[in-house]
C-alpha cells in the first residue's frame, strides 16, 4: 500500500527545467509526503525537490542591494508613526542613476526599493493615499521616485524589486480589514503594473502596534494572486513564499542551510499549525535535516535570503557616517551568506540629497575590489565538470602550481535538487593529507575560509547525501586576510564604576557626579533579541533624583526586535544631571527589563 502511494506521488511529478535534464523526475517548489512512506522514501523524493525557474535566477544574482529611503531620510527615525508632514521630503540632488551606477559597479544584480515603508509615505505619485511625493515639495510634487529608479535600471541593466510595508501607520483605513485590504491591493496594483517587470516582491514582516493596537488581518491569498497575475516572474520574500528570511539583520547565515526545507511559509493558513507541529520557525537552527525531515508531512523550496544594512540603521542618518561597515565586516557578511548557500541583500540608504553618501560609494569600491582580487584565479584545475557523487565518493583535484589557497568554493546543481548533507576538505600538503573543511550542506554555493596552506591536490568527500549529489562547481581561491578597521564602536564616555543603581523598574541610575549629556543609547546585551527588552519608553532627567524633567516620552527604539543594535538617541536639555531614568516596556507591553551595562551615555566634553 505504502510504495503504491509513494509511486502514485512519483508519476505526478515533472521534469526538470534544467537543459541537462535527466532520466529523475522532479518536484518543483513543493511535495507532500505521502502517508505512511518509508524514511529513505521521503529523503529520496526530499532530494527530488527543486526550485522554480524565477527561484534559480534569483539565487544565481547573489548579490541585490537594498534602498531605504522615504520621510525617515529626513526625520533621522527608523519606522515613522506616519504622522510626518510630506512637506519634510526634499531631497536636492536626487539622482537614481548615481545609486544604480554605484550598485552595479559594486556587482549588485537587483535593487529593491521601499515604495513605502512603516509610515506610509509612498514614493509614488499614488491615487491611494495624498501622504506622497505628490504633497512634497520634491519637483513641486510631480516627482516618482519609483520611475525614476526603474529608468535608472533599465539604463544600466539591472533588476528591480518593490518593498511595499503591509504595516502601514499612516492609513487611516489600517485595522479595518477589508478596506485596508483593498487599499493595499490598489498600491501593489499601482507598482506592478505601471513600472514594469519587476523581479521581487518583499512584504517585511514588522508590525509594533503592540497589544492595544490596531488589528488588521491581511488577506494574503488576494495579495499574492495580484503579484501571480500582474507580475508572474517575481519572487515574493518574507511575507512571501518564495524567499525565506534567514532570521536575523546581522547578515549572518547558517552554516548548515537548507533550502529544501520543512517551514511552511508563514503567508499559508496552514503555517502556524504545521510549524507549531514541527516546532520550527524563522529562525529555527535546523529546518531541513534529518531528524525534523521524519516528522514532517510537506517540503518546500524555500530559499534564505540574509538582509543586513550597510550602517547601524535601515535608514540613512548622518551621525552614521562614520559607522559604515568596515570592509573586513562586509566580506565577513559575504562569506557567511553567499558563501552559506544564501542571497546577501544589503541595504545602502540613499541620504538627504538623494546621493548614496560617499562614505558608502567608497566602502563599495572597496568591496568589489577585494573580490574582484580574490575570486580572480581559481586554482583548481577542472573542477567546473559535472562530477555525479554517490555517499562516501572522493574526487581528487589539482592545484595549480602548487599554490596557497584558503578559500575553496563548492556548488551543487540545484536544478536537480539540494543533496549533500556532509563533505570535507582536504588539501595534499607537504607529503601528506590534511583536512582544511568539514561542513554539512552545500546548496547552490558553499565557501569554506581557512589559515592559508600550500596545496599540490585537493581531495573533496561526499560523507553524506541524500541520492546521488550534483556537483558541478569545485573551486580553490587565495583571499587576503584582513584585519578589522572597524569605526569605533563606543557608546559610552563616561564610565560606570562611578555608577550606581537606583531602582531597576523603572531603571534610574546615579551617575555619581553631575554631567551635561548630548545623548544616551540602549546597547541590547550581546545584540540579541529578548522577549523583555525595551520597546516604548521614556527617558527623564534630574539633578536631586527627585525633581524629574521627561526628555522623551512615549518614544520608541524601533526595530529593536529585528535589529537588536545598539540605539542610540539624541537629547537637549541635559545638562547638570546625575539621575537618569528610562521607563519601558517591552514589545508585548510588560515592564522590560533593562540592565546597567546596556545603557550607555555620552557625556559633552
Ligand atoms: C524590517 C523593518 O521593520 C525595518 O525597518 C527594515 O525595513 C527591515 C528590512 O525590515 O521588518
Amino acid at each position: 500500500m505504502n510504495n503504491i502511494l509513494y509511486s502514485l506521488a512519483i508519476s505526478s511529478l515533472i521534469l526538470p527545467f534544467s537543459s541537462c535534464a535527466t532520466q529523475e523526475e522532479y518536484y518543483t517548489k513543493h511535495l507532500k509526503f505521502p502517508e505512511g512512506i518509508t524514511f529513505d522514501q521521503k529523503i529520496d523524493m526530499a532530494s527530488r525537490l527543486v526550485p522554480t525557474p524565477q527561484q534559480f535566477e534569483w539565487q544565481k544574482m547573489e548579490l541585490t542591494a537594498f534602498l531605504h529611503f522615504g520621510i525617515n531620510t529626513f526625520t533621522g527615525r527608523e519606522w515613522g508613526d506616519g504622522k510626518e508632514d510630506p512637506a519634510l521630503f526634499n531631497p536636492t540632488e536626487l539622482d537614481a542613476e548615481q545609486w544604480v551606477r554605484t550598485l552595479k559597479d559594486a556587482g549588485f544584480k537587483m535593487v529593491i526599493i521601499t515604495a513605502k515603508h512603516h509610515d506610509g509615505f509612498c514614493l509614488w505619485p499614488t491615487k491611494t493615499t495624498k501622504h506622497s511625493v505628490e504633497s512634497s515639495p520634491w519637483k513641486d510634487g510631480k516627482g516618482d521616485v519609483v520611475k525614476e529608479l526603474r529608468q535608472a535600471c533599465d539604463k544600466y541593466g539591472m533588476k528591480f524589486g518593490v518593498y511595499l510595508s503591509p504595516w502601514d501607520r499612516n492609513a487611516e483605513c489600517y485595522g479595518d480589514s477589508p478596506a485596508y485590504n483593498k487599499f493595499f491591493i490598489e498600491q501593489l496594483t499601482e507598482l506592478l503594473t505601471n513600472y514594469g517587470e519587476v523581479h521581487e516582491v518583499w512584504f517585511d514582516g514588522a508590525n509594533g502596534e503592540g497589544p492595544n493596537g490596531k488589528k488588521q488581518v491581511y488577506d494574503w491569498d488576494a495579495f499574492y494572486s495580484t503579484i501571480r497575475t500582474l507580475q508572474p516572474k517575481a519572487v515574493t520574500a518574507i511575507m512571501g513564499d518564495d524567499v525565506r528570511w534567514v532570521g536575523n539583520e546581522k547578515g549572518i547565515g547558517r552554516e548548515t542551510e537548507w533550502s529544501a526545507t520543512v517551514l511552511t511559509p508563514g503567508v499559508y493558513a496552514r503555517a502556524a499549525e504545521n510549524n507549531k507541529a514541527l516546532g520550527v520557525y524563522g529562525k529555527a537552527e535546523d529546518l531541513g535535516g534529518r531528524d525534523i525531515l521524519a516528522k514532517a508531512k510537506e517540503l518546500f523550496w524555500y530559499p534564505s535570503e540574509v538582509d543586513v544594512s550597510i550602517r547601524p540603521g535601515w535608514f540613512y542618518h548622518k551621525n552614521q557616517d562614520s559607522k559604515v561597515k568596515s570592509l573586513k565586516h562586509l566580506t565577513d557578511i559575504y562569506f557567511q551568506s553567499v558563501g552559506y548557500n544564501s542571497v546577501l541583500l544589503l541595504n545602502i540608504p540613499p541620504d538627504t540629497r538623494g546621493l548614496i553618501n560617499e562614505a558608502d560609494v567608497s566602502r563599495l569600491k572597496d568591496f568589489r575590489a577585494y573580490l574582484d582580487e580574490a575570486f580572480a584565479d581559481n586554482k583548481v584545475i577542472d573542477g567546473n565538470k559535472l562530477w555525479k557523487a554517490a555517499q562516501g565518493q572522493q574526487k581528487e583535484y589539482v592545484i595549480k602550481d602548487n599554490s596557497e589557497i584558503n578559500v575553496v568554493m563548492l556548488q551543487e546543481d540545484i536544478s536537480k535538487g539540494q543533496r549533500v548533507e556532509e563533505v570535507d576538505v582536504e588539501v595534499f600538503t607537504d607529503g601528506a593529507w590534511k583536512t582544511v573543511a568539514q561542513g554539512t550542506t552545500i546548496g547552490y554555493k558553499r565557501m569554506f575560509r581557512f589559515p592559508a596552506v600550500k596545496a599540490e591536490k585537493m581531495r573533496v568527500t561526499i560523507k553524506a547525501s541524500r541520492n546521488i549529489a550534483n556537483i558541478c562547481n569545485v573551486a580553490a581561491y587565495y583571499a587576503n586576510p584582513l584585519s578589522d578597521d572597524a569605526a569605533n564602536q563606543e557608546w559610552n564616555n563616561l564610565p560606570r564604576e562611578s555608577w550606581k543603581v537606583v531602582s531597576n523598574s523603572p531603571l534610574v541610575i546615579d551617575l555619581g557626579k553631575k554631567v551635561s549629556l548630548s545623548a544616551f543609547t540602549y546597547a541590547p546585551a550581546k545584540a540579541e533579541a529578548k522577549p523583555d527588552m525595551a520597546f516604548k519608553y521614556s527617558f527623564s532627567v534630574s539633578s536631586d533624583g527627585k525633581n524629574w524633567k521627561t526628555l522623551k516620552k512615549d518614544s520608541e527604539f524601533s526595530n529593536i526586535m529585528n535589529n537588536p543594535i545598539p540605539q542610540t538617541v539624541s537629547i537637549e536639555g541635559a545638562d547638570g544631571i546625575k539621575f537618569i531614568r528610562l521607563d519601558a516596556v517591552s514589545v508585548n507591553g510588560t515592564p522590560s527589563v533593562v540592565n546597567i551595562n546596556e545603557i550607555g551615555v555620552s557625556v559633552k566634553k
